[in-house]
């Protein structure tokens, strides 16, 4: 007698995969290569919830239908442990962030082994371990050995390059470096001292330090990056966040820009992550042109991606914070000026570009020339201009740029119409796809691309600027003021920062006695004693941001206990690159695009083999909750029932789901969820009290977090696992509803009943399958296998549900048809299929067993369902086999009972048979 005890099969399988290593990747093997990796979770305090495993159930399934299918998988897991929570926790409670951290990250393994995900656990990373750290670090230090030569489109060693300086200066050096670096000779570089040798170098380090406006954010005591920047606040906790000049830790993303875009091209990833980091790039191709000043011998730089306007040109704007502000600033205008820069000083970048509506600026009583008409315009600041792009100045053409536009006729400033027929001046003019220039000396009466060519030219030939392309993306801060995160492995002598050994590697973090920044106002590392290398060189007090130890980690999970590398060379030449990567797309322009960056360079040091790490990504969708509510009747602790709820003035408030049934409210525990509740009443209908329904995001504060825990207590893992697969499609966002889940168990309950006899006894056959047994099979392995391979998952689950379903009604207990469905349920429904597989007579896992292939010869349809029409309309249904003679047909016809009624005992005239189509009868 067995039951299908969901239980004590999972804890058994669970138990025995752990046991064995059953999934215990091989580092080296014949078999092709498939490496599925999830998004390795920050462990939070609140564990699991039951949006967090969708994702690793679809790579779950790859892996193991991957595995069935002959290949050697890699599929890891482990912990972006670093992170501002922790360390929020640890200021309130004083608790160390590794002590939290370890608590959470034991819950999670717990919460993930319950689910029966086939991770190779023996592969667990973790990036607050000094382990793991060490090679973070390492290679941080490489990215400050290195310098982007343009010449050969990629990284070298900064040692190469002080080569070149002792030669021949900076002369014939095409590198990326900042925008102020000077030109210098050989005998000039020889002649600076150590620290002025090691600022230039800075200039062309990958990593460096560097003065910066940064997003400040005081309540978190940190700097932050733009993308944890959302609407002038931080992404997390939304406090506010200021613009503020500081000494940062920078990474020169920017010199991989071109390639980052480029990359793009060759990788199967959703389009619309694409789009977002192609605009985060920002590229765009342009010029660069100086306008004389009148009242001082300076120029001022703009960038334009239009110089065919320039002839509509009629102010120029500088961004508040340009350097020639407070020179060409009139004395009648200085305190106009003054004012509008303390203001628009702590609007955040984001804010200013994403901020199209407000008109604001200010007239600084300075005037420039327009080289190409002499005419004088006036010089204003606006904060619609961005001091770190382009050149932080902008030639503004209202009748070509909208915000040029909206400010011209805010400050009462000219128009000027550049094309013919541009009559309507207040939308931006499409000069490239038709018109004729006016108003302009040059190129009156050209088309754009006329035009285009001869304004380039004037350009160049009169040394007016040169073609630019610019990127809208910038180098990104590597600088935290927090405690929990990687050191760097830096120290300062005489203010010249100094990389550590690579065998003091890992530097780890200190004991500090608080959490928080000293009196001083630094970095908690500050409060660190003695923390100075060689006990006199201070080291860096910032630590590493979030990102750093995700930047790498897909390489560390191919050998996450090498001591001596990163991870081994050939074990890197074996795995090459992730195949799947699954994961929530607001990682977007962070992860995804820091990761793909030191990828780059470590391709570009050629400690890599693959220039891109994810070649196929998935972004699941959000699973959202379905929020219960009651109705408080206004000023009374009563509470009414949904259907009734209209008869009374009431509140809607949130109800936790967890106690809930199938929107019914269960009352008892109701009044023991809140002391407020105790002494609640009710007005009840149909003696139940029914809640209303809302789908909302999935938090805490609306009470509809699910917890996969009690779903697998009282389900199992099997269930919860196909049932998210079968709330719909991957990508998309749904909402929770554990109403439908009792289905998806009955089809368990169902699959396993085909094994077993009416008295619960196994009960398989050996006889030969039917022809109808078998076309049930291979159809469904023919889906289930075409699913897959296109990441469609609730399609397959519904087939296995149509499947099991036939063979109920055909009774089928056949090992040749068991078996093979065993093997391929088994991605979905692991524990069961496990358990079966050994009652089959196996004592090896099934997640080595073939996939079976399906056979074209069983699916040949081997009967036709014929609609019968009597005298021309349809009155009935009939089934015959292909092979049956059409005498038989006929005669079946004739004494088929829907037919005789129609016929009313008529002979018919004539009976029609068109094979595989209609009968037709005349009476
Ligand atoms: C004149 C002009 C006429 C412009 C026109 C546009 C339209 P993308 O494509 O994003 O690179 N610009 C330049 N630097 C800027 C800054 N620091 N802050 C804000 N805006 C800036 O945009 C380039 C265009 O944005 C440039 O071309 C410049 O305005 C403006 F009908 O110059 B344009």
């Amino acid at each position: 007698m067995s039951e299908y005890n969901f239980n004590q099969i999972e804890k058994k399988w669970q138990r025995y995969w752990e046991e064995k290593h059953t999934f215990k990747a091989a580092a080296k093997s014949n078999k092709p290569k498939y490496y599925a990796m999830d998004m390795f979770p920050y462990p939070s305090g609140a564990g699991l919830h039951v949006g967090h495993p969708l994702g690793y159930i679809a790579s779950d399934i790859v892996s193991r239908y991957k595995r069935l299918t002959g290949h050697n998988v890699l599929h890891p897991m482990g912990f972006d442990s670093f992170g501002l929570p922790a360390e929020q926790y640890a200021i309130q409670t004083g608790q160390h962030p590794a002590i939290t951290t370890e608590e959470n990250i034991t819950r999670y393994v717990e919460q993930l082994k319950n689910l029966g995900f086939s991770f190779d656990w023996d592969l667990e990373i973790r990036t607050s371990d000094p382990g793991y750290y060490k090679w973070t670090q390492w290679i941080f230090m490489q990215l400050f050995n290195s310098y982007y030569n343009i010449n050969s489109d990629k990284a070298e060693p900064i040692t190469e390059l002080v080569k070149e300086f002792e030669q021949h200066g900076n002369r014939n050096v095409n590198a990326t470096c900042d925008e102020d670096t000077p030109a210098f000779s050989a005998d000039e570089w020889k002649h600076m001292n150590e620290q002025e040798q090691s600022e230039m170098l800075l200039k062309y380090r990958l990593t460096y330090v560097a003065e910066a406006v940064v997003n400040w954010c005081p309540a978190l005591g940190t700097v932050l990056a733009n993308d944890e920047v959302v609407g002038g606040v931080s992404e997390r906790g939304g406090y506010p966040v200021e613009r503020k000049l500081m000494r940062q830790w920078m990474m020169r993303i920017t010199a991989y820009a071109e390639r980052l875009l480029q990359g793009l091209e060759d990788i199967d990833w959703p389009e619309p992550v694409k789009e977002m980091q192609r605009n985060w790039i920002g590229k765009s191709v342009g010029a660069i042109m100086s306008f004389p000043l009148e009242s001082i011998d300076k120029k001022i730089k703009v960038f334009t991606t239009r110089l065919d306007t320039v002839y509509g040109v009629t102010f120029l704007v500088l961004a508040p914070e340009h350097e020639l502000v407070d020179q060409i600033t009139t004395e009648e205008q200085r305190k106009t000026v003054d004012d509008y820069v303390n203001v628009a000083k702590n609007r955040s970048e984001r804010e200013r570009m994403t901020d199209v509506k407000t008109v604001s600026g200010a007239f600084t009583g300075a005037y420039a020339i327009n080289p190409y008409n002499k005419e004088r315009i006036p010089v204003y600041i606006a904060d619609y201009v961005l001091a770190g792009y382009g050149t932080g100045a902008v030639m503004a053409v209202p009748s070509g740029d909208q915000r040029d536009w909206n400010f011209a006729t805010h400050f009462g400033l000219p128009i000027v119409q550049i094309l013919d027929g541009q009559k309507d001046l207040d939308t931006q003019a499409d000069a490239t796809k038709e018109g004729r220039y006016v108003n302009s000396e040059m190129v009156n009466g050209l088309t754009y691309q006329e035009a285009q060519p001869l304004l380039v030219k004037y350009l160049e030939e009169n040394n007016i600027g040169k073609s630019k392309i610019n990127f809208r993306m910038r180098d990104a801060v590597f600088s935290r003021q927090r405690y929990w995160g990687e050191p760097v492995p830096v120290y300062f002598k005489d203010g010249v920062p100094h990389l550590l050994d690579v065998s003091d590697l890992p530097l780890e973090l200190p004991k500090i006695d608080a959490y928080l920044p000293t009196e001083t106002g630094e970095p908690p590392l500050g409060r660190a004693i003695d923390w100075k290398y060689e006990d006199q060189y201070p080291y860096e007090l910032s630590t590493m941001p979030g990102w750093a130890g995700s930047s790498w980690y897909w390489y560390r999970y191919m050998d996450p206990k090498n001591d001596e590398v990163f991870a081994d060379k050939d074990i890197i030449k074996y795995w090459r690159d992730v195949d799947l990567y699954i994961g929530g797309s607001e990682h977007a322009t962070g992860h995804l695009l820091y990761s793909r960056f030191w990828n780059k360079f470590l391709f570009d040091m050629g400690l890599v083999v693959e220039e891109e790490p994810f070649k196929k990504l998935i972004n699941q969708g959000m699973i959202q909750g379905r929020s219960n509510f009651i109705y408080r009747v206004k000023d009374s602790n009563t509470f009414v029932s949904y259907g009734l709820k209209d008869q009374y003035d009431t509140t809607a408030l949130h109800v936790d789901v967890n106690i809930v049934d199938n929107d019914v409210l269960d009352l008892e525990a109701f009044k023991t969820w809140r002391a407020e509740y105790k002494t609640a009443e009710f007005i009840l209908e149909d003696g139940k009290y029914l809640c209303g329904i809302e789908i909302e995001k999935m938090s805490k504060s609306k009470y509809n977090v699910v917890n996969p825990d009690n779903i697998v207590e009282r389900q199992g893992a099997d269930t919860l696992r196909m049932y998210e697969m079968f709330l719909g499609p991957l990508e998309q966002f749904k909402p929770w509803n554990t109403n439908g889940m009792d289905g998806v168990n009955k089809f368990l309950k169902r699959y396993w009943k085909l094994f077993h006899d009416n008295s619960g006894n196994f009960n398989v056959s050996d006889a030969a399958p039917t022809a109808e047994e078998l076309k049930s099979l291979h159809k469904t392995i023919k889906k289930v296998e075409e699913d897959i391979e296109r990441f469609s998952f609730n399609t397959s689950v519904s087939t296995f549900m149509i499947c099991v379903n036939e063979l109920t009604q055909l009774k089928t207990n056949k090992r040749a048809i068991l078996e093979p469905l065993t093997i391929i349920l088994s991605p979905y429904a692991p524990h069961i299929t496990e358990e079966l597989w050994e009652k089959l007579g196996h004592n090896e896992s099934i997640s080595y067993a073939a996939f079976p292939k399906w056979e074209e010869k069983y699916l040949i349809e081997s009967t036709f369902d014929y609609p019968v029409s009597i005298n021309g309309k349809m009155r009935a249904k009939m089934t015959f086999a292909l092979d049956t003679p059409k005498e038989e047909m006929e005669k079946a016809v004739v004494n088929d009972e829907q037919v005789a009624k129609f016929i009313e005992g008529k002979a018919p005239k004539k009976i029609i048979i068109v094979p595989n189509k209609i009968i037709n009868v005349v009476v």
